[in-house]
């Protein structure tokens, strides 16, 4: 039996945003998602089996966490899947900017699981390896795979998990996220979220307008639809992001950065760039558009927005060992 391997599992960007939980401990959805796992962005993961009496470690770039909720999942991951006792080294490398609205908890949650059954129990299907990575956090379910990946809600812990739907599109998509801001955001998106859930007037809302983009979102994708894709992924966003403002107390994550990249695109589309937006729990903006205007619309960021840095990807591939 091996005792250590190293990962590597990609970010994903949800196009139906999932925001809010129906069971909390089980990590079941109020709605499906659908996102697409990114190449740019991803985390390398080495986890050793270490003795049960040995302490256990979690480094993230090298320095020492005090991260229990990182922690206490893995020990979960060691007791479903073996019945030996072990302690863990997680040292976890991120190739994403953490906290900054970039969701790296999906790479992250997904790298642990996998190396764990990998370790443990190396013929588990990716179906099961989905079911259990939602438990450490939800979207790290959909970054088991590559492409274009669907989260079916499901309705308990067997049935909520990710299936793909195109592992290798030909889909011409390309994604430029302009980061404004690398630091942790005040309000965690599953803070967020659970407020939304709890008080939010339009929650009720968010869900039956989710249920209703999985569907348009889907069909776009078959039918190799940007316009169509883009634009429903768009207004889904701002449907997510009013539950914010319709929460008490409201809450917001855009910020004034935030609303003037969002006259950008609107501007570039009335110019003929035809691009969207999307916009996860933090400040930051992802423009979806076709790959040939990638060049055009990094410049216009650049140069309204010095600070900010644009870097821009293509599809990513699910999980794989790497050592
Ligand atoms: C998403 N987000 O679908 C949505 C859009 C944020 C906004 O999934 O509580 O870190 O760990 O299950 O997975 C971020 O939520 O939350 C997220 P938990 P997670 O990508």
């Amino acid at each position: 039996m091996n005792t250590s391997i190293k990962v590597r599992a990609h970010t994903n960007l949800a196009l139906v945003k999932y925001w809010g939980k129906k069971d909390r401990t089980l990590f079941l959805p109020y709605n499906s998602s659908i996102s697409m796992t990114l190449d740019a962005f991803y985390t390398d993961t080495q986890v050793t089996l270490l003795l049960p009496n040995q302490p256990s470690l979690f480094l993230l770039n090298g320095v020492e966490q005090k991260d229990s909720k990182v922690l206490s999942f893995a020990s979960y991951l060691v007791n479903t899947l073996s019945k030996e006792k072990y302690s863990l080294k997680i040292d976890a490398v991120n190739h994403v900017p953490t906290g900054a609205g970039m969701a790296s908890s999906s790479s992250g949650f997904s790298a642990i699981t996998y190396a764990l059954v990998k370790l443990l129990k190396p013929d588990l299907s990716l179906k099961e390896v989905s079911r259990l990575t939602r438990r450490g956090s939800g979207s790290s379910c959909r970054s088991i795979f590559g492409g274009f990946v669907l989260w079916n809600k499901g309705d308990s812990d067997e049935t909520s998990y990710a299936t793909p739907i195109d592992e290798h599109p030909s889909f011409d998509v390309a994604t430029t996220f302009i980061v404004f801001k690398d630091s942790p955001k005040e309000i965690s998106s599953r803070e967020g979220m659970e407020i939304c859930v709890q008080t939010s007037k339009t929650f009720k809302q968010w869900v039956d307008i989710a249920e209703e983009d999985i569907l348009l979102i889907e069909k776009a994708i078959k039918e190799n639809d940007f316009s169509e894709l883009g634009s429903i992924a768009e207004v889904n966003c701002l449907a997510m992001h009013q539950t914010t403002i319709d929460a008490t107390p409201s809450f917001s994550y855009f910020t004034p950065d935030t609303m003037h990249a969002i006259r950008i695109i609107r501007s570039l589309r009335q110019e003929g760039i035809e691009c969207y937006f999307t916009i996860d729990a933090g400040p930051n903006i992802a423009v979806l558009s076709r790959k040939k205007d990638v060049g055009t619309i990094k410049k216009r960021f650049e140069r309204d927005f010095p600070k900010a840095i644009a870097i821009s990807t293509g599809f990513g591939e699910g999980v794989k060992v790497i050592e």
